[in-house]
C-alpha cells in the first residue's frame, strides 16, 4: 500500500484509492467499481469529507432499526467490502446478525473471493471479540429470490436477504433497493449521492462515505438507541442543504 505521510490533506482519499486499485488487481471488484467510488468521491467532497450531524442522526438510526429487527442482515458488494468490511463484521458481532455477499455484477469466482476475503478478517476480529466467530457469512448458497427481479440480480441467501425485516445495503442499485422495499422490508442505504434512485427509495439513507459511517455505525451500535418517527426526506433534504453551502468554504 502506497506510504503516504499523516499529513497529507488527502490521505483517507488515497489509501482508499490504493486499498481499491490492489482489490481491483485481485479480482474483487466489478469493472465499473471505480466509477461508482469516483462519483461517491465528488459527491463526498461537497460534503467536506466529514459525517455530518444529519449523517449521524441517520446512522443512530439505522442502529435502532437493526437492532430492533427480528432478522437483520448486512448485505455487502465488492466495494463495500474493500473499504469497510472489517467494520461490517464488527457491526454484525454487535448486532448478532449475518453478513451476505450479494454483488449487482455476479460471478462466482467474485463472490467465493469477497467470502473468503470476510472470512478472514473474520477470525482476525474474533481473537478480540468473540461475539465475530457467531457472524455467519452468506452469499455462497444462492438458494433465496429477490422477487421483482429478474436473472443474476434476483440471487440472495434464503437465511439472509430473503428473509430479512431489515437490511443495510451499502452502495445498492436504485431496483434491487425498490424490490426489497416492495417485498415490505426496511432498507438502510449508504449512499454518498442524496437524489440516486436508491437514496430516495429506502427507508433510512445514510448520506456518508461508507467506511466513515460503518465505523461510527459500530460506536453508536454501543449506546443501542431506539428508533424514531423517521423522515428520510427530510434527512436528504438536509444533506442537499450541506452540499449547496459548500461555496462557503471557497
Ligand atoms: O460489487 P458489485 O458487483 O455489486 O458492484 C458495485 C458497484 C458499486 C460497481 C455497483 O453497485 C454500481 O454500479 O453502483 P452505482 O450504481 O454506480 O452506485 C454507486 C452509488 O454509491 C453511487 O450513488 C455513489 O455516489 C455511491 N458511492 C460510491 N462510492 C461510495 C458511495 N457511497 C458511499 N461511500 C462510498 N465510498
Amino acid at each position: 500500500m502506497a506510504d503516504i505521510p499523516d499529513s497529507h490533506p488527502r490521505k483517507s482519499s488515497l489509501l482508499a484509492r490504493a486499498k481499491l486499485v490492489q482489490a481491483a488487481a485481485e479480482g474483487l471488484l466489478a469493472e465499473s467499481a471505480m466509477i461508482a467510488h469516483g462519483r461517491g468521491e465528488a459527491f463526498d467532497y461537497m460534503l467536506g469529507e466529514e459525517t455530518s450531524d444529519s449523517a449521524k442522526k441517520s446512522i443512530q438510526e439505522a442502529a435502532a432499526r437493526l437492532l430492533e429487527a427480528n432478522n437483520p442482515v448486512i448485505s455487502m458488494n465488492g466495494n463495500s467490502t474493500v473499504l469497510a468490511g472489517k467494520h461490517a463484521i464488527r457491526a454484525a458481532s454487535i448486532i448478532g446478525c449475518p453478513v451476505e455477499v450479494n454483488i449487482y455484477y455476479r460471478t462466482e469466482e467474485r463472490m467465493a473471493k469477497l467470502i473468503t476475503t470476510l472470512e478472514s478478517w473474520k477470525n482476525e476480529i474474533a481473537k478480540e471479540d468473540p461475539r465475530a466467530n457467531r457472524v455467519e457469512i452468506l452469499g455462497s448458497e444462492a438458494d433465496g429470490r429477490i422477487r421483482g427481479l429478474k436473472g443474476p440480480r434476483a440471487l440472495c441467501s434464503s437465511r439472509g436477504i430473503e428473509m430479512a425485516d431489515v437490511i443495510l445495503v451499502p452502495l445498492e442499485d436504485g431496483d434491487r433497493c425498490e424490490a426489497l422495499i416492495n417485498q415490505g422490508k426496511q432498507v438502510i442505504a449508504v449512499d454518498l449521492n442524496p437524489l440516486s434512485r436508491t437514496a430516495r427509495m429506502a427507508t433510512v439513507t445514510i448520506v456518508d462515505e461508507v467506511t466513515r459511517a460503518m465505523k461510527t455505525l459500530c460506536e453508536i451500535l454501543n449506546e443501542r438507541p431506539e428508533s424514531t418517527n423517521w423522515n428520510n426526506k427530510q434527512n436528504l433534504r438536509e444533506a442537499l442543504k450541506i452540499m449547496s453551502q459548500a461555496s462557503e468554504r471557497v
